[in-house]
């Protein structure tokens, strides 16, 4: 089968999660066809099987804004008749959801029939697919798709209260390769973040304001006022330069890294015991995922999709949002002594194995498969 992936190439979990699932795919032998308007940022070497197209768009001197979908379509158009592709899978429905659809209309006047799968990934619905501006034209296409998936009980629910949604929204949550992992050198410098006597907290997004990075700094300073560590955060975005000047405010500048993007968070996954994650709104917490998967505990808000990956008192814990105190609380609970450390590690890496790609992408096949008719 040969699939189109149209995906975000940037830092943000959607792209990672249609990067990965492409890889995945590849490996058990589809032709997978990423359309994106760069590298996807975890698709760093050669893969078997794997095809980039990649989207420019041309600044001109009349347009206030460079029409991304028109050049999209027509790479979604070209990819389809040359590669032949049976299945375009849109990853985040703006544009891409809409642009696959005209895509369509394009090919079937031509005689080309292609499916839609949508995959929702959460921001798409809950904050900007949901603005009046864009409302439209999201509800129709996620409607106009072949199958529609979401990563999450809690944004399918989400999707059918805030859109007037007539199809089936399956879920299929997000998934990590607990196989590659086993497979890799290990690459942790532990040393590299900490002295030996300190604990490791660690913290990675996009420092978008849904994330409340400012938040984790709070949280990581109640902490530290009982137990030696160090907080490490991983990422950038708006929220950056603010979570700084909360930290030179609490004067604990000198106990939290900032190091800006990083491609491989594992290596500073591995290092960590303890994660954090604050977040107003998430869908599902792919950052969460991956750290459980590296053995490290959670503590998190309940927002939306968390409580469905973060299992209270198991991988860790979950308290109401913008709730510091109590989180800072769950977070000494956790570090109280090595033994209870341990116990927590332990059953977070448990939890991400209910969710290795082993089991999550037979379900994505089975999706593709059901669209064929
Ligand atoms: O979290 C972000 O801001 C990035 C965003 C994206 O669309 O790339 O992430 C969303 O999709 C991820 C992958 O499915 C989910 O794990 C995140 O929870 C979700 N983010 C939000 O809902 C805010």
């Amino acid at each position: 089968m040969n699939i189109a992936i149209v995906c975000y190439s940037t830092f943000g979990g959607s792209g990672v999660v249609a990067t990965e699932l492409g890889v995945a795919l590849a490996r058990k032998g589809y032709q997978i066809h990423f359309i994106t308007s760069g590298q996807p940022v975890r698709l760093s070497s050669f893969h078997k099987n794997i095809h980039l197209h990649q989207v420019y768009v041309e600044e001109y001197p009349l347009f206030r804004y460079q029409p991304y979908e028109l050049a999209l379509t027509s790479k979604m158009v070209e990819v389809v008749r040359e590669h032949h592709i049976d299945i375009i899978h849109a990853h985040y429905a703006i544009p891409h959801a809409y642009t696959a659809y005209m895509a369509k209309q394009i090919l079937h006047k031509e005689g080309l029939e292609v499916k839609i799968i949508t995959t929702l990934h959460g921001t798409d619905i809950t904050l900007v697919g949901n603005h009046p501006y864009y409302k439209t034209a999201v509800n129709f296409s996620i409607n106009a798709s072949d199958a529609v998936t979401a990563v999450s009980h809690s944004l399918r629910n989400m999707t059918y209260e805030l859109f007037d949604i007539q199809k089936h929204i399956q879920v299929i949550p997000n998934f990590i390769n607990l196989k590659k992992k086993k497979q890799k050198p290990s690459t942790c410098h532990r040393a590299m973040l900490a002295e030996p006597d300190e604990l490791i907290l660690t913290h990675v997004s996009n420092f978008r304001p849904v994330k409340r990075a400012c938040d984790v700094v709070r949280i990581f300073h109640k902490v530290l006022q009982h137990k030696k560590a160090r907080l490490v955060m991983v990422g950038d975005g708006p929220d950056r330069e603010n979570a700084q000047a909360v930290a030179h405010d609490l004067e604990i500048q000198n106990y939290v890294n900032f190091l800006g993007n990083y491609l491989d968070v594992n290596d500073i996954l591995c290092s960590s015991d303890l994660f954090l994650l604050p977040s107003e709104s998430e869908s599902f917490g792919l950052a969460a995922l991956e750290a459980m998967a590296e053995g490290v505990p959670v503590i998190s808000s309940n927002a939306g999709g968390i409580p469905e990956v973060n299992k209270q008192g198991v991988s860790g814990f979950l308290s109401p949002i913008g709730d510091i105190d109590d989180m800072a609380r769950n977070a000494l609970i956790i570090l109280q002594d090595k033994l209870t450390l341990d116990r927590f590690k332990a059953q977070a890496f448990q939890e991400a194995t209910l969710f290795d790609e082993e089991k999550i992408i037979p379900m994505y096949e089975l999706a593709y498969k059901n669209t064929q008719g």
